[in-house]
């Protein structure tokens, strides 16, 4: 950011960084046109600005003629991404699904009450913003069989991560066959981990196939159930040990694997609790009570931990900013700079990682430096 900026230009591109709606940004960056200088000095950045700028305007163009494509759908089943990271609440009937979704997002949804449509809201989370959608129940395994059921199995689809509630109170077994059925059945895949296949389709040429003792099969084996499979050109990578129900998944391009987890709810009126040893190695466990104010803290962490983020704090001067710049782990300076402004890279001078319990807390660093939870990012750019 220039220096040569009037104080409230500087507020108001400030506001353009922290918005999290695309009409908040854009409000903010056409107040920011407004009120900056219009000078040599500030010509670059003006221009730069008003092609952002333009870039919003077009992606609200864009969520409206889509929003016109799906005329016939409730406004409440049109949710735009927000936050870090977006995740699905499904449960049977009355699990607790809004009671948790109020506790995290300090909503105030009716509960006891059948939800009909879904609600979205922000857990706060030391420093992430994760974005939850409480749906309605899903009481079969068989998506057409409920309501709104191909609508809200869309929006799962789309979510970073399912967050499976089951009652302690209900019939487990019942829950998780319900449950993982109707994902299942709507190729949205929680209980195995992405396979170690990658296949590139191609017009001709036959077929090609690496790593075929992963799997225990001859090529020629794997070669005749792709034909099976109506493949019959293409370059299949085996990377890892796999099955053939993991082969068809993963030629299949409508199955998604989706990362999950399974939260226990209710677990204060029960007198013991015993997770299913056996499922929570594959998707990861808690159990929860909206009574604890600590399943909070367990929730987020799951979260965070399945989600593999990582918190990044900004410091500008003597501030450190309260929302954590939030990235995958294994990121470095380089995704971060990315993050916070596309000049940032560009204009790159270094940056000065502060790292509490390193044994060089204080680091000068360039931009292929890894990051790590809980750092503190100074970067210096040129002018
Ligand atoms: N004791 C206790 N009761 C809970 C807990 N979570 C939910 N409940 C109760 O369970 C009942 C159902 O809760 P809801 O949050 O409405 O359940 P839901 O899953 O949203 O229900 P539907 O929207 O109908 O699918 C309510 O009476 C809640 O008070 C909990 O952790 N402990
Ligand atoms: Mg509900």
């Amino acid at each position: 950011m220039p220096t040569n900026l009037t104080a409230e230009a500087a507020a108001a591109y400030q506001r353009y960084l922290e918005a999290r709606t695309v009409e908040d940004k854009i409000k903010a960056l056409e107040e920011f046109i407004a009120l900056a200088p219009k000078h040599k000095g500030t010509e670059k950045l003006l221009k730069q600005v008003k092609k952002t700028l333009t870039k919003l305007k077009l992606s609200v163009e864009k969520r409206k003629a889509l929003s016109k494509r799906t005329t016939g759908t409730h406004p409440a089943f049109i949710i735009q991404k927000e936050g870090d990271a977006q995740i699905s609440l499904i449960g049977v009937p009355a699990s607790g699904k809004t009671t948790l979704f109020n506790v995290l997002t300090g909503s105030k949804i009716q509960i006891g009450k059948k939800s009909i449509f879904p609600s979205v809201g922000i857990f706060r989370f030391s420093g992430i913003y994760f974005q939850l959608i409480d749906f309605p129940s899903i009481a079969s395994p068989n998506p057409s069989s409920i309501l709104h059921g191909k609508k809200i199995m869309g929006l799962i689809r789309n979510s970073d991560l399912v967050s499976i509630i089951i009652d302690l109170t209900q019939d487990i077994q019942w829950q998780l066959d319900t449950l993982i059925g109707a994902l299942r059945n709507s190729k949205i895949i929680v209980d195995r981990p992405l396979p170690p296949i990658k296949f590139e389709k191609r017009r001709k040429g036959g077929l090609k196939i690496l790593g075929a003792d992963y799997i225990g099969y001859s090529e020629e084996d794997i070669a005749d159930i792709l034909r099976s499979l109506n493949v019959s050109n293409g370059l299949l990578e085996i990377y890892g040990p796999a099955t053939i129900e993991d082969l068809t998944l993963a030629l299949d391009d409508s199955t998604v694997f989706k990362p999950a987890i399974i939260v226990f709810t209710k677990s204060d009126l029960v007198e013991s609790v015993i997770l299913p040893e056996d499922l929570c190695t594959k998707i990861p466990c808690i159990s929860f009570s909206a009574k604890k104010p600590e399943s909070i803290k367990t929730f987020g962490n799951l979260l965070k931990n399945k989600l593999g983020l990582i918190r990044v704090w900004t410091r500008k001067r003597d501030i450190i900013k309260e929302r954590a710049l939030v990235l995958k782990e294994g990121a470095t300076v380089r995704d971060a700079a990315e993050k916070i402004h596309t000049d940032f890279v560009k204009k790159f001078r270094y940056a000065i990682i502060e790292r509490k319990n390193s044994k060089i807390p204080k680091m000068r660093v360039g931009l292929n430096f890894k990051l790590e939870d809980d750092d503190i990012l100074s970067i210096f750019i040129k002018e």
